[in-house]
């Protein structure tokens, strides 16, 4: 990246013209996920000037209407006129699709958003955009509407000689997007994601709309305090967090781990700081790495005896946070989503930093060693109880030819884009389930008592568990390895709890089981959360339900508060009879059903949520349930 490179290197393609035609092409989508995208496209520029080295401080503020302000310290964008496009560099920045350094031969781009095409698209996809250059003492700026340029560069002001930096400020179009309205908190995971993968570099989010809120991610320690946010509400198997980094071939590796003492594996990989849900080569370099340099040092130092069972690398990993994060100046991306990691040489570099690196600190710290090590020979006995269970229910549903649950009532439509299957809590709602149910299409699996938490049992005890394992035959996927999404018997999948603080409890460790266990299901799409109301309104032999305290006071607003209303508060999906339950919570024609999605660009804050609403340490539940009191409620995970 020391390399010189001049204006001529930028690459003209095509005119902004096409990039507002098919949006979707360039960002994705232009919901709301494609509008948090623009801000991530020119974050992620002045990022590559912190990894170049030049800058070291990013300020994003959320404007009162929703223009975004995005502010570097780095050198500023040149102002120099580029030959090849005969305008100055930062013009061609903004207005010439694909313009910035080509990959691979001395360019500069490093990190990038999903699509990595830059502030041109942003720019294309803004009712206006004003960029300043502050750079040599002087103050350029120009100013933008809807791609097109509203005058030439010019100087508006002086400033310090010293002083350098750019500043963007970016109204997203109202013509394009769907939705044009910011939330904070989604900025706010990514950029602090953004901070912890490089370190040093302090970013800031301000939001100055009516609630004003602000946050500063500053990490010293980058991914090593990755590890040790993400170990926040679990219990750390030991103090220290395992670095490794170096750079091999071209490749910068970075690597960070610790374990804690629940039983899920959760590596997190990134490369040029984008996240790689579905791993690569990366990956791949450090599990073998992991595998084979434990077992060299437990053999070595005695820990497995020379009759014992190797450690699978599954064995070893759990329990296992980890962050693995490369740097490399061509990446390949593979896989039906392009989000795999391809290049051979990352695993070679990954594998070879972290067997010399790992082995080092094993040397070093004995006591981490050896308590790693018993670890991992519990999780190695457990796995072949588990097995034993799973071979038994296996062969048990085998011979009752795959009997459904007594428990189930099934609906008699076979076709499972038709079907739906409630999960209703306890036998009494289920009763009424069952009464109000529509046959043909809705199938009713009433849940006894408490659901088994996943997050804090090992596979032995899950898979004997009766609720899960009715929920197993009863969907018909199977699970893990043998999980066939294509046997899903039902195309909507619906959790029915009480509306109150419990009800909430028994859907988190409902969602906590479906995201651990088949999170297919989730992501496709095909689980959803039935809202039944929390309140009814009587008058005049009239029946109004409403859904949350703002609809009860709109009716009450509408039809009068007085004396006369009956209001009943409903307390759980007891209290109403089979008719009313299908008029309010299953009636397709009226019901209203939440979808439960996740976004797996921020998968680490997917988790976070589950173990911090599922683990044993109170105090950071509290706080997050606190903080989070409407996510929470929405579920949306
Ligand atoms: C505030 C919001 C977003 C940026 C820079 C700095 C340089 C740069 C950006 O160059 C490639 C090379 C020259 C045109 C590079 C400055 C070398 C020397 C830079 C940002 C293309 C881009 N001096 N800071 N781009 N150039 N910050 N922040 O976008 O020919 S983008």
């Amino acid at each position: 990246m020391g390399e010189q490179y001049g204006a001529d290197q930028i690459q003209i393609l095509e005119g902004l013209e096409a990039v507002r035609k098919r949006p979707g092409m360039y960002i994705g989508s232009t919901s709301s996920r494609g509008l948090h995208h623009l801000v991530y496209e020119i974050v992620d520029n002045a990022v590559d000037e912190a990894l170049a080295g030049y800058c070291d401080s990013i300020d994003v503020t959320i404007n009162e209407d929703n223009s975004i302000t995005v502010i570097d310290d780095g050198r500023g964008i040149p102002v120099d006129i580029q030959k090849k496009a005969g305008l100055p560099a930062v013009e061609v920045v903004f207005t010439i699709l694909h313009a910035g350094g080509k990959f691979g031969s001395g360019g500069y781009k490093v990190s990038g958003g999903l699509h990595g095409v830059g502030a041109s698209v942003v720019n294309a996809l803004s009712e206006c955009l004003e960029v300043q250059v502050y750079r040599d003492g002087k103050i350029y700026q120009q100013r933008y509407e809807r791609g097109k340029v509203m005058y030439p560069l010019k100087v508006v002001g002086v400033c310090e000689p010293h002083e350098h930096g750019t500043k963007v400020t970016f109204l997203p179009d109202k013509d394009i997007f769907e939705e044009t309205v910011y939330d904070y908190d989604t900025l706010k995971i990514r950029l602090r994601e953004t901070a912890f993968l490089t370190k040093n570099l302090k970013i800031s989010l301000r939001d100055n709309r009516e609630e004003k809120k602000e946050k500063i991610f500053h990490y010293e320690g980058g991914i090593k305090e990755f590890v040790t946010y993400l170990n926040k509400s679990k219990a750390p198997l030991y103090d220290k967090v395992i670095y490794c980094e170096g750079t091999r071939e071209g490749v910068y590796v970075e690597v960070s781990m610790q374990h804690n003492d629940s039983y899920t594996e959760n590596i997190y990989t990134f490369v040029n700081n984008i996240n790689t849900p579905e791993g690569g080569t990366h990956l791949t370099g450090f599990k073998n790495a992991l595998t084979k340099t434990f077992n060299d040092y437990a053999r070595k130092n005695k820990l497995l005896k020379d009759n014992e069972e190797s450690l699978s690398g599954e064995d070893i990993r759990e329990g296992l946070t980890a962050i693995i994060s490369v740097k490399i100046e061509d990446p390949q991306f593979e896989g039906q989503t392009k989000q795999k990691l391809g290049n051979s040489e990352a695993r070679a570099a990954v594998d070879n930093i972290v067997s010399e690196q790992l082995t080092y600190f094993l040397e070093q710290n004995p006591a981490v060693a050896k308590s790693m090590c018993e670890k991992s020979i519990l999780a190695q006995r457990a796995r072949a109880a588990a097995r034993k269970a799973r071979d038994l229910t296996r062969r048990k549903s085998a011979l009752d030819g795959m009997a459904l649950p007594g428990k189930l009532s099934d609906c008699s439509d076979k076709n499972p884009e038709n079907c739906e299957i409630y999960i209703v809590e306890g036998d009494s709602a289920g009763g009424s389930a069952k009464t109000a149910r529509s046959r043909a299409t809705q199938a009713i699996l009433p849940l006894r008592g408490k659901i088994l938490n996943v997050e804090k049992a090992r596979m032995d005890k899950i898979y004997g568990n009766a609720e899960i394992k009715a929920m197993i035959t009863a969907f018909g996927t199977g699970i893990h390895d043998d999980f066939d999404i294509s046997k899903l018997r039902y195309h909507k999948i619906i959790i029915m709890t009480d509306a109150d603080v419990d009800g909430a409890h028994i859907s988190t460790l409902l969602l906590t089981f479906l995201y651990r266990f088949m999170p297919e299901l989730i992501k496709q799409g095909y689980v959803y959360l039935a809202q039944p109301p929390l309140f009814k309104l009587e008058k005049n032999k009239k029946i109004w339900y409403a859904y949350s305290d703002e609809e009860l006071n709109s009716i009450l607003a509408e039809v009068g508060r007085d004396t006369n209303n009956k209001i009943q508060r409903y307390k759980g999906l007891g209290e109403m009879d089979a008719e009313q339950l299908w008029e309010t919570t299953m009636d397709p024609e009226r019901r209203i059903l939440l979808r439960v999605t996740m976004d797996e660009e921020t998968a680490s804050e997917v988790d976070l949520t589950f173990t911090t609403l599922m683990g044993d340490q109170v105090e950071p539940r509290r706080e997050f349930i606190e903080s989070n009191a409407k996510r929470v409620q929405n579920l949306d995970i």
